[in-house]
C-alpha cells in the first residue's frame, strides 16, 4: 500500500484505533488520520482512544471519539495505527474481527504483521510519519498537520531521537508551515507536568540504583508511592528517560505498579543494549532504543533480577 487512495475507493465507514495507554504519537495518529479521511473521502469514521492525559485533550477537544456501536458492525476497513501488538488495541476485538479489512501502520520493528495490508515501517520516526508518507501532501489541511506535527515531535523526544531523519525534519518542516502555535503546543503537551508527576518523578529518582553491570540504571514505584503524591500510573511517563539522563550510564529500566503485584516495565538505551529484545524475552515489545514489557506476581527485586541476567546475556553475545 502506497496511498490511502488505494483502499478508501467504496469505503463507507472507517475505525480507527491506537494503542492502549495512548501516547502523544498514537493520539495524533489517529486524529490526524481521522481528519484527513473525513476531509478527503465520502466516509463515516468512527475514532476509538484508551483514556487521555490532559495534557493530549488538545487533540479531540470538539471532536467524538469512543462513539457507542454494536459489537456486530461490519467496518469496511479498520486502520490500527502506531499498535505493535494485535492485543494491545484499544477497542472491542469483535470490531477488528468483524471488519472486512484491517490495516496495521506501524513503526515497531517488533510489530508481527497481523493486518491483512501491513505497513510496518521501523525506521519511521513515529507512526505519524508513516502516515504522512501514505498522505497526499496536497491534501493535508491544517487540523491533521497539528495532530502529525503533535505525534512525531512526541516520538521523536523533539526531533532528538536516533530516528530522526532528514526526510523526518522535510515533513515536520511542511507541516509548520500550516502556521500554528508549535512552541506552546510542544511547551504544555510535552514538558509541562503537574505536580504530583514532578513528584513522583522525585521518588523514583531517589530510589534509583546503578545496576552490578555499571551500564544500567533503574529504579520502581509502587501503588503506595503514587497515592502519597496523589499521583497515578498515568504520570508515570517520561520518567524512564529522566532516569537514562543520568551521566555515565547507558541503560535505564523503570517499573511502576498498575494494579497490586503487576508492574509495567519500561526500558531506554543509548545504544549499548537493544532494549527491544530484552522486552521481547518477557513478552512485550518495542524498539531498539525504547521498548517496554509487563510482569505479573513478582517483586521490583525479582523482575530486575531477571532482566538484569537477559541484559547479561546480550552484552556477552
Ligand atoms: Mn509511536
Amino acid at each position: 500500500m502506497r496511498s490511502f487512495d488505494e483502499v478508501m475507493a467504496g469505503v463507507q465507514r472507517a475505525a480507527i484505533a491506537g494503542h492502549v495507554r495512548p501516547d502523544g504519537d498514537c493520539v495524533g495518529s489517529c486524529m490526524g488520520l481521522a481528519a484527513y479521511l473525513r476531509a478527503n473521502y465520502q466516509v463515516k469514521v468512527d475514532v476509538f482512544l484508551d483514556p487521555l492525559p490532559d495534557s493530549l485533550e488538545f487533540l479531540v477537544e470538539g471532536k467524538e471519539i469512543n462513539p457507542k456501536t454494536d459489537e456486530t458492525v461490519r467496518y469496511d476497513i479498520f486502520f490500527a495505527v502506531d499498535c505493535a501488538d494485535k492485543k494491545r488495541i484499544a477497542a472491542d476485538s469483535r470490531l477488528i474481527e468483524h471488519a472486512a479489512k484491517v490495516i496495521n501502520i506501524d513503526h515497531h520493528i517488533s510489530n508481527p504483521l497481523y493486518g491483512d495490508i501491513n505497513v510496518v515501517e521501523a525506521e519511521s520516526s513515529s507512526a505519524c510519519e508513516v502516515l504522512y508518507g501514505l498522505m497526499d501532501a496536497e491534501k493535508i489541511n491544517r487540523e491533521t498537520a497539528i495532530c502529525l506535527y503533535t505525534g512525531m515531535a512526541h516520538d521523536t523526544g523533539i526531533f532528538q531521537y536516533s530516528c530522526v531523519s532528514p526526510l523526518t525534519m522535510s515533513r515536520a518542516g511542511h507541516l509548520l508551515s500550516f502556521g500554528f502555535d508549535f512552541s506552546q503546543l510542544i511547551m504544555s503537551s510535552f514538558y509541562e507536568k503537574s505536580l504530583s508527576h514532578q513528584k513522583l518523578l522525585g521518588i523514583a529518582l531517589m530510589k534509583s540504583r546503578i545496576l552490578p553491570d555499571g551500564l544500567g540504571i533503574w529504579s520502581y514505584v509502587t501503588l503506595a508511592d503514587m497515592e502519597a503524591v496523589a499521583s497515578s500510573s498515568m504520570e508515570a511517563d517520561g520518567i524512564v528517560e529522566e532516569l537514562r539522563n543520568t551521566k555515565g550510564i547507558d541503560y535505564s529500566v523503570f517499573l511502576y505498579e498498575l494494579e497490586p503485584g503487576t508492574y509495567k516495565v519500561s526500558f531506554r538505551s543509548k545504544g549499548k543494549v537493544n532494549v527491544s529484545q530484552v522486552a521481547v524475552a518477557f513478552g512485550g515489545g518495542g524498539h531498539v532504543r525504547a521498548s517496554g514489557c509487563t510482569f505479573v506476581g513478582k517483586t521490583p527485586d525479582e523482575i530486575i533480577a531477571q532482566i538484569t541476567e537477559q541484559i547479561a546475556g546480550q552484552i556477552h553475545d
